[in-house]
Order: C-alpha cells, then structure tokens, then sequence
C-alpha cells in the first residue's frame, strides 16, 4: 500500500513537471554588431545591453499565448562588414529568431534590412544613423535613436555658433555613417556662416593620417570634424599632436564613446573634442537620470565594464520588443509586428520612444559631450 502511494505521488509529480515543460516556449532574440575588429568594444557593448535584457525578461516568467517565455539571445557577429551583415542576417533567420536588435553600423544595418524585411522579422537598430535605413519602405525597420541629418546638422550649427568656428576642415572614413554625418555636418556649418576649408577622405581601417592632417594643416581651420568611428579618431588625434594642429576636433555618436581618450593615448587636452550621442535624457529629469545611473551600475557590475555608449540603447529595444510581443500575446513576427509599429510613449532607460510613420523615433534628442581629465564628460541635451 505505503509503495503505491509512493508511486502515485511520485506519477503526480512527473505529470505536473512534464505540463510546466509543455508551457514553456522559447522565443529568440538575434543580437548582431562587430564583436570582432577594430570597433568589436562597440559591438560587445551593443551584445551585452541585449544580454542584460535577456536576463532580466527571463527573471520576469514573463507569459505570452499562456506559455511562460524562456528567451534566448542569438549572437552574431557581422565584424562591421556590409558582405558579412547580410550573410549573419541570413544566418539569423535561418535560425528562426523572433526579431533582431541591430545591427551596428549603418554600412551594415542597411545591406541587411532588406533580408529582414524579405523574411517578415522586425529589426530594431540602436545605433545605426544613417536616414536611408527607415525610408526604404521597409515596414520591419525601427531606430531607437536620432539619424544623422539631426546628428550632422545640429553639431554644423553647434561648431559655428557655440564653438565660434570659421574655418572647419571635414574629414569622413567613406562610410554609410561616415560620409552621411560628414555631409550633413558640412551643410549645417555652411548654412550657419563657416567655410569649408577642406574636405579629405580616408577609409574605417586606415591607421596612418599625416598625408591628410598635413594637408589640412596649412589651411590652418579652428575645427577638424570626422566623420567615423572611435578605432579612427584615436590614432588620428594623436597624429595631430605629433604635427601640432591644435584645432578642436568634433565628430558625431561613433566618436563619442568611453573608450576614445584611452584610444589617443591620453594626448587629448580638455574641451579639444566634441561630439554627440545620437539621444538623451534631460538632465532635468531627476528620476530619469537616476534610472540611467543605476543602469550604468548595473551593467558595470554584470560586464566589468563601462557602458560604452550604445548598450542601453540595445536594453531598451530588446525590451521594448518583448513588451511588444507581450501586448501582441504572439512572438509570432507577423502577429507583434503591427504592435511593435504602434509603440507610444514606452518607458525606457533611455527615455521615451514613440515611433513615427517610418519607423523612426519621434522627438529625437542629442546629447553633447567634451572630455575632461579623459572622462566623457556631458555638456547638454538638444532636441
Ligand atoms: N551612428 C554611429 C555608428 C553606427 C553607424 O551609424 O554606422
């Protein structure tokens, strides 16, 4: 009698833990940015704002169609490369992910969209700022940040009128976001009274600047804007040092990150760069504020590192996606795709995103910033 009981408890048990295995149901999220090469700290960055997300959703048991979600992050690595992007896109929907945050950079992210799009997956980039990624009619393209005619033109205007500059050289790395920043840059300096005094070229694995510098030296200009990524704008800083430009030096978000006075070899003076993060908090906002610190905390203590620039940006669009797919009670992409399109007014570390007809957020913000003592130091938010 005493076994049979036994065994009818032990039956019990296995049938309810078999059920709760039945509800479970995984929904994948693809993470994909350069993990590798020269900008990999910017795509470990960008992988572990979606990690830490991942973790705090599965903390949550969160439940969509009834089935509590075990999520799982997909991780690929596009090493920053137009040709490799659409080949990890491909690889991401093979693997069935439910939707995709990235990719990194807007050489990148645009090459891909269109794999994502043709596969129905939403995709939300928290980086990528070059316009043409939300206006090719893809309804599956979302950017959680400001593009770059707002990145470009306000830090054009930003040089001419706060920084009193007259005579700016422009440089750019020939890339989507390089080349893109850099223009609108040059219009909105033009447009504000500067001159141009010359524009030179280099690529985004370039390591050797004195042709261009020397170049840019006898025009003697007040300020250099690059248009390119941090793995450039370190060596370049340091080689005007060597030739003695003592011009300021601006360049939009992909400059704008922790890692830059390290990557200068701590040759940059106080207030010599600028640059602007591609959103914002108001500084006004007290608890805003306070939800960001202690997102930097929180990442510091999880990653042993700081938040390079973009990491909560990832946090908040994989959640914002998952919020997404809670609301939809589908992870089914068709099915949270026009939810996901319908966000208004969402909660996020980073502030609040509304999305526009475009996919794009409405009133993007910019964030300026200079480094002291070689700290990222903030200067002000703009809308
Ligand atoms: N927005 C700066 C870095 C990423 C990109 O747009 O290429």
């Amino acid at each position: 009698m005493k076994t049979s009981l036994k065994f009818t408890a032990l039956a019990a048990l296995l049938f309810a833990a078999a059920g709760a295995m039945a509800q479970d149901m995984v929904v994948k999220i693809g993470s994909v940015g350069p993990t590798s090469g020269p900008i990999a700290h910017l795509g470990k960055d960008n992988e572990n704002g979606v990690r830490l997300a991942i973790e705090d959703l599965n903390a949550r048991h969160v439940k969509i169609g009834g089935k509590t979600v075990k999520w799982e992050m997909v991780a690929q690595d596009d090493a920053g490369d137009p040709k490799q992007g659409t080949a990890v896109a491909q690889l991401l929907v093979d693997q069935k992910v439910n939707g995709v945050i990235g990719h990194l950079n807007s050489g990148t992210t645009i090459p891909a969209s269109k794999v994502y799009f043709d596969a129905g997956i939403p995709q939300i980039s928290a980086s990528a700022t070059n316009p043409k990624f939300t206006r090719q009619g893809y309804n599956t393209a979302f950017r959680i940040v400001a593009d770059d005619t707002q990145l470009g033109g306000t830090l054009g205007r930003y040089a001419v009128n706060e920084l009193k500059g007259k005579n700016i050289a422009v440089i750019d790395d020939r890339t989507a976001y390089g080349q893109g920043v850099a223009d609108e840059f040059e219009k909105g300096a033009k447009g504000a009274g500067a001159t141009i005094v010359g524009r030179e070229y280099t690529s985004d694995k370039a390591t050797d600047f004195t042709p261009i510098l020397t170049n840019i030296k006898g025009k003697k200009p007040d300020i250099i804007f690059f248009g390119g990524m941090d793995a450039v704008a370190g060596p370049m800083l340091r080689q005007m040092k060597q030739l003695g430009i003592n011009a300021k030096y601006m360049g939009g978000d992909g400059i704008c990150t922790v890692e830059l006075p390290k990557l200068t070899a701590g040759t940059i003076g106080d207030d010599q760069v600028y640059c602007a993060e591609a959103s914002g908090i108001d500084p006004k906002d007290k608890a805003a504020v306070k939800e960001m610190d202690d997102f930097r905390a929180r990442f510091k203590k999880r990653f042993g590192t700081e938040v390079q620039i973009y990491s909560p940006y990832t946090y908040d669009a994989t959640m914002l996606m998952a919020a997404a797919m809670e609301k939809a009670d589908s992870a089914v992409p068709a099915k949270y795709l026009p939810v996901l399109a319908a966000t208004r007014d969402y909660h996020g570390v980073t502030g609040t995103i509304t999305f526009d007809k475009k996919g794009d957020i409405e009133h993007g913000a910019l964030t300026l910033y200079t480094y002291r003592g070689g700290k990222k130091t903030m200067l002000d938010v703009i809308r």
